[in-house]
């Protein structure tokens, strides 16, 4: 996969493209990331990209003309067809779904807005898709660009090893993760769960999955909400649930 990101701070992905996972996805060649400033593709003395917004107001815009011709360049780079992503935060929210549709094009190319964001002529001809991350608010789309890189890199074809295997992934099946645990068996903060020292697999394998649907009923029930569970899972929660309004009560008194 080959993605090209549209930057006035390029120097920021350096970093990210170096370490961990997407790191040696990249050294590898499962991921080609390129990084394009608008700045250079300017034509007056200034090498100016933003001004001020029409109709008043405080902040600046970033104008069309150095992304334009930006995006024409760099699209002419590579045969692949690229989806043009604008990170914004009026965009719909990215979800590992979306991650999964993305990692499977051939390429992107990414949009980071700096200012009050990009010219909204640009946005209506050139962006097929405005991404947000989320209800917080950034300084500009880099972040957010690096958040997309990082989550879509790990997910190339043998960027992965067995260990950080996809289908473990927390929201691969819909719930948060279970506790993990290491040695020493018994430390400063206490003692492992007794259950995982056993070495009953379908022990073990039973309590990971109750932790993981305690948890998220307790911590995120709008993700429980999106999914049915099996029987099992069913039981399994129940016992969760009365395990700690037993706890509950054992504290009150
Ligand atoms: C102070 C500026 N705000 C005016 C009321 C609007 C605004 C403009 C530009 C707020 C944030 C930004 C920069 N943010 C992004 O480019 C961005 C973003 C985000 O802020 N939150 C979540 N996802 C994203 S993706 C890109």
């Amino acid at each position: 996969m080959r993605i090209d990101v549209l930057t006035l701070f390029p120097d920021f992905f350096a970093a990210s493209a170096e370490v961990g996972v997407v790191g040696r996805a990249i050294r590898g060649g499962l991921l080609d990331l390129q990084c394009h400033n608008p700045r250079d593709f300017t034509v007056d003395k200034h090498r100016r990209v933003d001004d001020r917004t029409f109709g008043g107001g405080p902040g600046m815009v970033m104008q069309v003309e150095p992304l334009r011709a930006a995006l024409a360049e760099v699209r002419a780079m590579a045969a692949a067809p690229a989806l043009v992503v604008y990170l914004s935060p009026q965009g719909e929210r990215l979800t590992q779904r979306r991650v999964r549709l993305l990692a499977g094009l051939p390429r992107l190319l990414l949009l980071c807005g700096r200012y009050e964001g990009v010219d909204e002529r640009l946005v209506t001809r050139e962006v097929d898709l405005e991404l947000s991350i989320g209800d917080y608010v950034l300084s500009g789309g880099e972040l957010a660009a690096a958040v997309l890189i990082d989550a879509v890199g790990r997910l190339q074809e043998g960027a992965l090893n067995r260990s950080e295997s996809a289908s473990q992934d927390s929201f691969e099946d819909g719930l948060l993760d279970c506790p993990h645990y290491s040695r020493p068996e018994q430390d400063a903060y206490g003692a492992v769960p007794e259950v995982l020292m056993s070495g009953d697999h379908r022990a073990i394998q039973r309590w990971r999955r109750q932790q993981s649907l305690g948890r998220t009923w307790l911590r995120r029930p709008d993700l429980l909400s999106r999914i049915t569970l099996s029987g099992e899972d069913r039981r399994l929660l129940e016992e969760f649930r009365l395990q700690w309004a037993e706890q509950k009560n054992a504290v009150r008194s």
